[in-house]
């Protein structure tokens, strides 16, 4: 969909399909910067890494699941400047105020850039799953996710379900067990999927950097990823939702954003 959509087609994108695919809404400026900024941040974290001096909680949570942390792509004096640049500054504000109808909270925590090789050799695929197992149903949440580089041909893309209809927490079948990894209790089969919602509805489409694809988190989405693909990807996902007190007191590191800069 073109970079001129509507809040009115937007949020009817959301409601019927649970995403939308925007086409060039970051100008390629400012994704130089940042791919050159995440490249140096991934390489001082394999650096880190390959020395043995990784903090653990941090290798456990994070680097193993692809992620650094925002902050590490900030220049000094920047805060957040993934969410400052590559969204405060663009019509996507304007967008997720008119889905929303009020001001928008960024979640900080989860506003992280990740990393996919298509060997798998630093991190696995994710598999499908909704953001909402980890995110608990009270909060509708968009994620705004963004490829550094193209993706979905040579390198590992997103697929999502495209079903408007999903807004509660679905149970995964391992879901809370605790003798399965993180992934597999967070995981739905893709058989599973395929045969409840249709394959015509899983999408994978090929981005460029400038494209975003926003989706709830009750979306089903996974890593699409194929034998044939050579090439890393780096991505962010930024993850917003309504400010509302609860959202405040969340914990999670809430940016308020009550207009657009
Ligand atoms: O980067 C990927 O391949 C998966 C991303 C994802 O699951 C998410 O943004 O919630």
């Amino acid at each position: 969909m073109a970079a001129d959509i509507t809040p009115r087609v937007f949020a009817q994108s959301i409601q019927q399909q649970g995403c939308v695919l925007l086409r060039g809404v970051i100008p390629q400026s400012d994704l130089v910067v940042f791919q050159a900024r995440a490249r140096e941040a991934y390489a001082r974290r394999d650096a880190e890494f390959a020395r043995g001096n990784m903090p653990e909680e941090f290798s456990r949570t994070m680097y193993r699941f692809g992620h650094v942390l925002g902050s590490e792509l900030d220049a000094p004096g920047e805060q957040f400047a993934i969410v400052q640049q590559l969204v405060l500054k663009t019509k996507l504000i304007q967008l997720l105020f008119g889905f929303y109808g009020s001001a928008v909270g960024f979640i900080l925590n989860n506003c992280l850039p990740r990393r996919q090789d298509p060997q798998q050799l630093k991190n696995p695929n994710v598999p499908y799953h909704q953001d909402a197992a980890f995110m608990g149903d009270t909060f509708f949440i968009l994620n705004a996710w963004t490829p550094l580089m193209m993706c979905g041909d040579d390198a590992p893309g997103l697929e999502v379900l495209r079903n408007g209809t999903l807004t509660t927490l679905l149970h995964p079948p391992h879901w809370q067990n605790s003798d399965k990894t993180p992934y597999e209790q967070i995981a739905f089969e893709p058989d599973w999927v395929e045969q409840t919602y249709g394959l015509e509805k899983c999408w994978h489409p090929v981005m460029m950097p400038g494209d975003v694809l926003v989706f709830s988190n009750f979306t089903l989405h996974r890593t699409y990823h194929t034998s044939a693909m050579t090439e890393e990807r780096i991505s962010l996902e930024l993850r917003c939702a309504a400010l509302t007190p609860q959202l405040e007191q969340s914990g999670w590191g809430i940016m308020k954003v009550e207009a657009a800069v």
